[in-house]
């Protein structure tokens, strides 16, 4: 890159804070290795990562590993249990991250301030976006509680999109979340029409833990505490 243009934290839209470099890129590293220790140990069982069938028929180009919950597209609703297996658990420091990162967001973005004492998440979704990877605008609302998601992202930049609640359509607000950035949506926005359409290949830096691709997790609360 020719310049490098300043990128600070910032309240995206009401509810929306964004938070680049939260991660620092040796916790980005230890993060990836612990996704794939995750990943390995849950090879061989139903909650391996995977590549969601839709309702289209198609696949997604996005990898998928649940923890904590399962978010079964075979029924459209979070489970625990499958073919005799449990879902692997959502580790504490993962869940401790995402309880930290709301506090962040919480003075960034007034909305999101009731949570900072109340989040009890209890599910994230690691995504893996091999090149050429992207995912559509869709919403988060599946989960039985209105807690914001909680977002991490790692190696590759991609544009980030959050639009309204209504429809996929504009206007919409585009973020680019690099490597280590935060972003939480919830309040007006937590039912937000959101997606990425670009990944941005060999930006990921040096020492993430990712030479190509990139990592997402959301962290969210699907039941009350
Ligand atoms: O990869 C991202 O930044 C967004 C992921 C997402 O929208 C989701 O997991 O629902």
């Amino acid at each position: 890159m020719l310049f490098e243009v300043e990128r600070s934290a910032a309240k995206v839209a009401p509810g929306v804070a964004h938070v680049p470099g939260y991660w620092s890129t040796p916790e980005q590293h230890a993060w990836v290795a612990r996704f794939r220790d995750l990943a390995r140990r849950a090879n061989g069982t139903p909650f391996s990562m995977q590549r969601p069938q839709l309702a289209s028929g198609g696949r997604m180009s996005v990898h998928m590993l649940n923890l904590g919950h399962y978010f079964d597209y075979d029924g459209y609703r979070y489970v625990d249990r499958k073919f005799g297996h449990t879902v692997p658990a959502l580790p504490g420091a993962l869940r401790q991250a995402a309880i930290d990162a709301v506090c962040r967001a919480a003075a960034l973005a007034g909305e999101l301030a009731p949570w900072a004492e109340s989040y009890l998440p209890d599910m994230a979704l690691v995504n893996y976006y091999p090149p050429g990877a992207k995912m559509g605008m869709h919403q988060d609302r599946y989960e039985s509680t209105r807690a914001p998601i909680v977002s991490f992202s790692i190696g590759e930049e991609a544009l980030f999109r959050i639009g309204g609640t209504e429809n996929r359509n504009r206007p919409w607000d585009e973020v680019t979340l690099a490597s280590g950035d935060l972003i939480v949506f919830g309040g007006p926005k937590r039912f937000a029409f959101h997606g990425v359409p670009e990944v941005r290949p060999g930006t990921a830096p040096e020492g993430c833990g990712l030479a190509q691709g990139r990592i997402n997790v959301t962290v969210r609360q699907v039941f009350s505490g």
